[in-house]
């Protein structure tokens, strides 16, 4: 089901400053910057690698206000890993998929997510704590 990690959501207070710690400590580069006002997050990814099904990215979220996922996430847990992003072919498929065996979807249909992805999340609850998100990209 899973073609690469697509990417590693990570959760910061302050976006411009953890950009410029990920592009010195690392030398990776911004290739999108975007704000989600659905999913309440002003966000930029950097390309970490090209593989043969697509690239991977770390993808650094900071949230617009206090009441939304990733704002949530800092209260009760600080900075760090929030999610993984994987690449799928098609996530209406996979959602089916994973609906089949049990797992909460938190999104029944795809929504819009970084660089034209569609993407669609799974509860962590029922993923051995991880928040999963399934990641169409729309070059796939
Ligand atoms: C919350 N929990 C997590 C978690 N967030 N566990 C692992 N990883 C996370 N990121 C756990 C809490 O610790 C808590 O566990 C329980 O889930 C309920 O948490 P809550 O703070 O009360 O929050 P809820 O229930 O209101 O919401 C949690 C939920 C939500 C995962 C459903 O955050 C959500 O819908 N996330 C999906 C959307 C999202 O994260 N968007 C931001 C990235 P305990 O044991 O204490 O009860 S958008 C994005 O990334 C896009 C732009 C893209 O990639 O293109």
């Amino acid at each position: 089901m899973f073609l690469r990690i697509d990417h590693v959501g990570i959760a910061c207070h302050n976006l411009e400053e953890t950009v410029q710690f990920y592009e010195s400590t690392f030398g990776l580069t911004v290739v999108s910057r975007e704000v989600n006002e659905e999913q309440g997050v002003r966000e930029a990814m950097l390309h970490v690698a090209d593989g043969e099904k697509g690239a991977s990215y770390v993808q650094l979220l900071e949230p617009l206000h206090p009441d939304t996922a990733v704002g949530k996430f800092l209260a009760r847990r600080g900075e760090g890993v929030h999610h993984i992003g994987y690449g799928v072919a098609d996530v209406t498929t996979a959602l089916a998929e994973i609906a089949g065996k049990g797992i909460r979807l938190i999104d029944e249909r795809p929504r819009h997510g970084s660089m034209g992805a569609s993407i669609a999340f799974l509860h962590p609850k029922d993923v051995r704590g991880v928040l999963t998100e399934l990641v169409e990209a729309p070059d796939n």
